[in-house]
């Protein structure tokens, strides 16, 4: 598996990329020295446990909580109406909505939060949730989508004034006149419905926190498992009334959060009054179960698709109604302006005339939440939809689905390329990613050898799909979670023995940010990597920014990153100046060194430099700032529009309906590469999502509203069993508006393999009569299909 190189040097970039260097994170977490909320542990510590709704909608009738109290190791037992006296029973999401931290009137999911005790043990407070006597008196159950709207459904949120349907949002993107027009002029269209099941992040570590409150200083301390540290704290005040200043967020090692740790959760705050009443630290960890079954979960969408096109294979509009299942209270995390994330680039990577979609979201009694799940705000849904359909109307043209992709491609001369839903891409050369894609796979023989198995009765599939990602949330005036302008800042300092320091409002999860920030700066500084820390993931210790979801660390930190590293080497360039006995116009800045210009050989690191700037005869700051210190916040000036084309060659068991995933060859484009290896990692675990969510995943409920998967014996993940030798490359078309030229890759893969695995599949039971099947792909689903029924999903 070797990375391959196109480089197209539309902007310079000076000399970022291709580093491999391996993650300096590695040697703590191989060896177990991680640190994670659950190893956390504070003098006199008391351990929350939550009761959880065993059932999926129901009033509650009484709550006894006398036994649990009575237990002899239990400090406090919380019901839903001790925190409504505090005004504390509910809390707002990051969408508008509000979430009840403990039911006070009904409860509307299972495993929805009612209680908590809080004891000297994990397992006393266990076992002393088993003591409290909650009656309940049930409610009729809305579980699917489709039933939400209906006449005689039951009204969830009656806790809402005037509310009287399941109706959470409508939404809508994209000229419905002229798609309409543009479908009545079309040759050929196709229409299909499909469905993105409901899936779980379900990250290695589940979700937790540690509160510690200073009743004598008023200052809470919450280590928690977040993947936005500022915006919990800023939330956090604003819900507990506690001053934000007088909060402290850490979020230490994070095992992993895929969107799961965006929003912000009722433990974290139930370990926060836990700790305010007691006096002492108190720690919640959800267990595995809690995890899959009441946090955020992904997708859940219901979609409707239909494309238009030419004879001769010209795309001219798509159109999409979707119906989506936000739960039972709309906790997706998703900027404020875009309640159904970025769904709107679902015209995908083609130039299309006209595009319309339209999202209805509904309320059900299922957990809360949406859009997490490396989803890129929805544009995993998007992505899937489109090139779920591209290749449905290749089947419709009788045309090769490469050469239909090919032949509708956005051109390479089209960059900015403003899509027909208002989206402007940045930069990217399509049609090469797609040839390099055929050739490396060997395309042609792949279908010769296909033609020969089919003859056999050997079900073979070939699976392609072309993605756009759009990445790097803000700008801040289009874009805010929760009020909070979508922008990052980074402070980079260099002290007197020439080593720097970074601290980044980011917060990695096993992304490797403690690596590839030392290299942006270390390569704009002329420093080795190993000189430059980097700082995340405190409050007390970062400066203000919005965090880590939707790819963003590297568009928009990365960016701060490399800027303040700049403003830093402008300074240094002062000092150079009289260190080098030239004026500052006669002092360049070249490999890595300060240089006179004319005379290279007279040149000063920035380490050297360092010495002087703090020294006594050092020149003024320019700013009056500290000497090499710099503080930029960056606001984006637009996203940035990663790509990739990957193809997926499936076998199908015809006896079984087995799916194995025989090769899986991708091209992807993030621009410039920070760290090789890191992007190749995180390819390779986004399509080993992809293999999950189109053979695998999904959380399922019964009729009673029972989550079906609560442990990952029932919710399936993909192992090293389930996926080949990936065979990845690379292509460098720079984003023209970020500073090193990079854009988001932490979800590309994510976003863009299920379309081609199931595009695989689906090919492969093309003998069969089968046009479309619904993910999960599970043996029974395959095996269905090919008896010419479709399951209902
Ligand atoms: N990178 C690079 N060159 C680029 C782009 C990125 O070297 N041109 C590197 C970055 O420096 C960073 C990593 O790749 O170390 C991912 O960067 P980026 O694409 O900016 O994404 P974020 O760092 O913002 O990570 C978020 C993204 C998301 S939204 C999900 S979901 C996801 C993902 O990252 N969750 C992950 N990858 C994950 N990987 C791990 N191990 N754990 C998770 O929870
Ligand atoms: Cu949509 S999952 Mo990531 O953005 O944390």
């Amino acid at each position: 598996m070797t990375i391959q190189e196109t480089a197209q040097d539309a902007v310079p970039t000076g000399t970022h990329g291709h580093g491999r260097r391996p993650r300096r994170e590695a040697p703590r977490f191989v060896r177990g020295r991680g640190r994670y909320v659950d190893d956390i542990t504070l003098p006199g510590m008391l351990h929350l446990a939550i009761l959880r709704s065993p059932v999926a909608h129901a009033r509650i009738v009484s709550l006894d909580t006398t036994a649990a109290r009575a237990h002899p190791k239990v400090k406090a037992v919380v019901t839903g109406a001790d925190l409504a006296e505090r005004g504390l029973a509910w809390m707002p999401t990051l969408s508008e909505d509000r979430q009840a931290v403990l039911a006070t009137d009904k409860v509307r999911f299972q495993g929805q939060e009612v209680a908590f005790v809080v004891a000297e043990d994990r397992y006393s407070a266990r076992d002393a949730l088993e003591l409290i006597e909650v009656e309940y008196d049930e409610l009729p159950v809305v579980v699917d989508a489709r039933r939400a709207l209906a006449e005689d459904a039951v009204l969830i949120r009656d806790d809402l004034p005037g509310k009287t349907d399941n109706l959470a949002f409508e939404w809508e993107s994209g000229d419905a006149e002229a798609t309409r027009a543009a479908f009545a002029r079309a040759d050929v269209r196709v229409v299909q419905d499909m469905v993105v099941p409901r899936v779980h992040p379900a990250p290695l570590e589940t979700c937790g926190a540690v509160a510690d409150y200073d009743r004598v200083e008023g200052r809470l301390t919450l280590w928690c498992t977040s993947q936005a540290p500022h915006a919990h704290r800023m939330l956090l005040a604003t819900i507990s009334g506690l001053p934000e200043h007088r909060i402290r967020v850490v979020s230490p090692d994070v095992g992993g959060g895929f969107g799961n740790k965006v929003p912000i959760y009722p433990g974290y705050l139930c370990a926060i009054v836990g700790s305010i009443l007691t006096g002492h630290p108190v720690k919640w960890v959800e267990d595995r179960t809690e995890n899959l079954v009441s946090t955020t979960f992904a997708r859940d969408y219901v979609m409707h698709g239909e494309i238009a096109a030419t004879r001769d294979g010209r795309i001219l509009a798509v159109r999409s109604h979707v119906l989506a299942d936000h739960g039972a209270f709309n906790a997706a995390a998703t900027p404020t302006k875009y309640p159904a994330g970025f769904f709107g680039v679902f015209t995908g990577s083609y130039a299309i005339e006209a595009a319309y979609c339209h999202v209805t979201a509904v309320h059900t009694n299922k957990a809360p939440g949406g859009v997490a799940y490396a989803c890129s705000f929805r544009i995993a849904e998007a992505a899937y939809l489109v090139e779920r359909l591209v290749d449905l109307l290749a089947a419709e043209l009788g045309l090769d689905p490469a050469e239909l992709r090919r032949r509708n491609l956005i051109p390479p001369d089209a960059f900015p390329y403003a899509t027909p839903t208002g989206w402007v891409y940045d930069s990217g050369d399509y049609p090469t990613a797609l040839a390099r894609l055929l050739e490396t796979a060997g395309y042609d023989d792949l279908r010769a050898e296909q033609a020969e198995r089919r003859a056999r009765g050997e079900p073979m599939g070939i699976g392609l799909s072309f993605f756009t990602e759009a990445v790097g949330a803000g700008p801040r005036k289009d874009m805010d979670m929760a009020g909070l302008g979508m922008a990052d800042t980074c402070e980079v300092r260099v002290h007197p023995t020439g080593k720097a320091v970074v601290r980044v409002s980011v917060q990695t999860q096993g992304q490797g940010h403690e690596t590839t920030f030392a290299q942006i700066v270390a390569e704009e500084l002329g420093m080795a990597t190993d000189d430059v820390d980097v700082v995340h993931g405190d409050t007390d210790l970062t400066p203000f920014g919005l965090g880590t979801y939707g790819s963003r660390s590297t568009p928009v930190s990365g960016a701060a990153a490399a800027l303040a590293a700049r403003q830093v080497r402008e300074k240094g360039r002062l000092v150079a100046s009289s260190l080098l006995e030239a004026a500052p116009a006669d002092v360049e800045w070249e490999r890595g060194a300060f240089r006179v210009k004319g005379d290279p050989g007279r040149a000063v690191t920035l380490a050297e430099v360092a010495v002087r700037a703090y020294g006594p005869d050092a020149p003024p700051s320019p700013d009056g700032q500290g000497a090499l210190e710099a503080n930029v916040c960056y606001d984006p000036a637009s996203l940035t529009f990663p790509y990739g084309a990957y193809l997926c060659v499936v076998d199908v068991d015809p006896g079984t309906g087995k799916v194995s995933v025989r090769r899986f060859v991708t091209v992807d484009d993030c621009g410039t590469r920070i760290n090789d290896d890191v992007v190749e990692g995180q390819i390779h675990r986004g399509l080993t999502d992809g293999i999950g969510l189109a053979l695998m995943e999904q959380i399922s409920f019964d009729e009673y509203g029972n989550c079906l998967n609560g442990s990952l014996m029932d919710y399936l993940i993909p192992t090293a069993l389930e996926v080949p030798e990936w065979e990845t490359s690379m292509m460098v078309t720079p984003s023209p508006h970020h500073p090193i030229g990079a854009k988001g890759i932490g979800e590309s893969a994510t976003v863009g393999s299920p379309a081609a695995v199931v595009n695989a599949v689906v090919d492969a039971l093309a003998p069969y009569g089968v046009r479309h099947a619904d993910m999960p792909l599970t043996p029974s689903r395959v095996w269905e299909a090919m008896q010419g029924r479709a399951e209902p999903p």
